[in-house]
């Protein structure tokens, strides 16, 4: 049955009523009120959160039976990683069945059971849509890996081995980053952007993308309330596979991304799919500010958000793949990344907000500082960033408490095949592995992947059997468990911040500006919407720091802070994060 949108008169009110702000600068802030701006966004990687039948594997049973937990955050959605039947071989993001559940989760009734859990509490579901490739075992390319003749040979991208070899392209999870891979059956080497066991789908081919669109309504009919989409940039390929131009450099982003037919695309599934249902649609987009615009310009009529990597890959070493600087990150230069980012979507379109998620290593580690004595402090005052930006937070489950990076020693402890494939890589050049290795402690996706640490019991209550990622020993310590009823914990903190925002619009809606913008150790601003206006001051020093805010706040209301006695001076203490009402 069609979940087609009825909007009650009351609801069409609220979700199209349009706010216009006038801010001293004179700037019109043309802000359309949605529901998905409003939201915060709790992201659960299902293999990690809650393990019910102890085969070491979170899932849905899991994860219903955390549903009070997960309500008693005051998120308001939640995006689920990939559940649906695969390998696994790249955690659920290398589909063999896309309308089913992998059994290692559970089944179609736990879905069910699950999503109306949700919904019985008010959270919206968001799907993870892989629609950029699938597995090589998916019946489409099992049927399209044995003949040129076969119908659905045309779902895949190929290269007919009588033609020679095929132009160079990159693949990012390939021991070789060699992006095609040669089949005997067919005589012809099949495109694969992620590992040669993702086969990129032919979104040329009509019949796919029509296949894809039927999967799509099918959740959609199912309940779910919306998508978010993974690698979508890269659906369009130019299918004359021109050479790469000599400034590539290494720049796919800029160079795969973003395709000759990838709006036209995106366009028709709006068309044929999402503007049927009232959906939050979030794409991961690569490229910069005017090719990602282009997906969520409302008038195009193409999705409502879109994640950019610029602030999340800041402070690598250039041309290496994940390497943190050692100098640290710039702050100065990272602040004008939010300020770039946020101007682009100060008109049209709407952004996001995020420091981890499940490709990234713990948001404490790579931003703040995992070291015991500052890991209250720091987590406290990531959240605040997190939840005071003018976009849709996404808030990686475990940052709630604090988790930090496990830091692997050996290559042996990894299982992420992007991890063993650049590692493969750095090996087969005669690469200094043990700098590798000490580089993967800050950056791995493994870091942000170990399971949920809900008590100090053994295997952190994450469930009965060996965990498939090892626990953070630190679990004895950090758990849900000891911080539910200390009011000073992280977790309390950040129930407070969702409410600070839920309480106070100029956080979803308020003009964003910097303050003191070349500190280069506190990152501070305003949020200002009708007479409202807020500071934001945040620490990112482990020692006390000074800030220039040109305002007297010994006057000012303090709305929220990580110290039991917030500075007022003009100084902040270590990781310290305040926010004061000055009006
Ligand atoms: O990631 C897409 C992507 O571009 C990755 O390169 C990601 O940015 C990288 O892992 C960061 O180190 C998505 C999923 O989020 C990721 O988990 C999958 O492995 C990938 O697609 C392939 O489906």
């Amino acid at each position: 049955m069609m979940r087609k949108i009825i909007f009650l008169p009351i609801v069409a009110l609220a979700l199209f009523s349009s706010c216009k702000t006038k801010n001293k600068n004179s700037t019109i802030l043309s802000t359309e009120k949605k529901w998905w701006k409003e939201a915060t966004v709790y992201q659960i990687y299902p293999r990690s959160f809650k393990d019910s039948d102890g085969d070491g594997v979170g899932d849905l049973k899991g994860i219903i039976s955390k549903l009070d937990y997960i309500k008693s955050l005051g998120i308001d959605a939640v995006w689920l990683n990939p559940i649906y039947t695969s390998p696994q071989k790249d955690n659920g993001y290398d589909i063999s069945d896309y309308e089913n559940i992998n059994p290692l989760f559970g089944t179609m009734e736990d879905f069910d059971t699950m999503l109306k859990g949700f919904h019985d509490r008010g959270i919206k579901v968001m799907m993870d849509m892989v629609l950029n490739h699938c597995s090589n075992e998916h019946k489409w390319f099992k049927a399209a890996s044995q003949s040129r003749s076969s119908p659905y040979y045309n779902y895949f991208h190929w290269w007919p081995a009588e033609k020679g070899e095929p132009p160079y392209r990159w693949s990012i999870f390939d021991d070789k980053a060699y992006g095609w891979e040669y089949n005997k059956p067919t005589n012809s080497y099949y495109l694969h952007y992620f590992a040669d066991f993702q086969p990129d789908l032919n979104w040329e081919n009509p019949a796919l993308r029509q296949d894809i669109y039927k999967m799509m309504r099918m959740w959609l009919d199912k309940g779910v309330d919306g998508f978010r989409m993974d690698a979508l940039a890269f659906i369009s390929k130019d299918t004359t596979w021109p050479p790469l131009p000599k400034e590539y450099n290494g720049n796919w982003g800029l160079y795969y991304a973003s395709g000759p037919k990838l709006h036209d695309y995106v366009q028709e599934m709006n068309r044929e799919v999402l503007s049927k249902y009232d959906v939050a649609t979030v794409a991961e987009a690569m490229g910069d500010v005017a090719r990602v615009k282009k997906f969520v310009d409302e008038d195009r009529k193409e999705l409502n958000m879109a994640y950019h990597f610029e602030a999340i890959d800041f402070g690598y070493l250039p041309g290496e793949y994940k390497m943190p600087d050692p100098n640290g990150f710039d702050l100065v230069k990272w602040k004008n990344v939010y300020v770039k980012w946020d101007s682009a979507f100060i008109d049209k379109g709407w952004g996001t907000m995020y420091l981890g998620n499940h490709d990234q290593p713990r948001m404490l580690t790579r931003w703040g500082n995992d070291a015991p004595e500052y890991r209250v402090a720091s987590s406290k005052m990531l959240t605040t960033l997190i939840l005071t930006m003018r976009a849709t937070p996404y808030y990686y489950f475990g940052d709630e408490i604090g988790m930090s990076n496990i830091k692997f020693d050996r290559v042996e402890q990894y299982n992420d095949v992007e991890l063993l494939t650049n590692y493969a890589q750095v090996k087969a050049k005669g690469g200094d592995l043990k700098r590798f290795l000490e580089g993967m402690k800050i950056s791995s996706r493994d870091n942000g992947r170990t399971p949920m640490q809900w008590d100090a019991t053994a295997n952190a209550g994450f469930g009965s059997g060996q965990p498939w990622l090892p626990v953070n020993e630190n679990y004895t310590t950090v758990n849900v468990e000891a911080q539910e009823n200390d009011t000073t914990s992280v977790l309390n903190y950040f129930r407070k911040m969702i409410r600070v925002r839920k309480e106070n619009e100029v956080l979803v809606y308020g003009r964003f500006s910097l303050l003191d913008a070349n500190n280069p150790d506190v990152f501070a601003y305003t949020r200002e919407l009708g007479d409202q206006k807020l500071v934001v001051l945040l620490n990112f020093r482990s020692e006390v720091k000074k800030v220039n805010t040109e305002v007297d706040l010994t006057k000012a209301k303090i709305i929220i802070s990580n110290y039991a006695v917030a500075s007022t001076d003009g100084s902040l203490q270590p990781y310290e994060a305040t926010i004061f009402q000055v009006n």
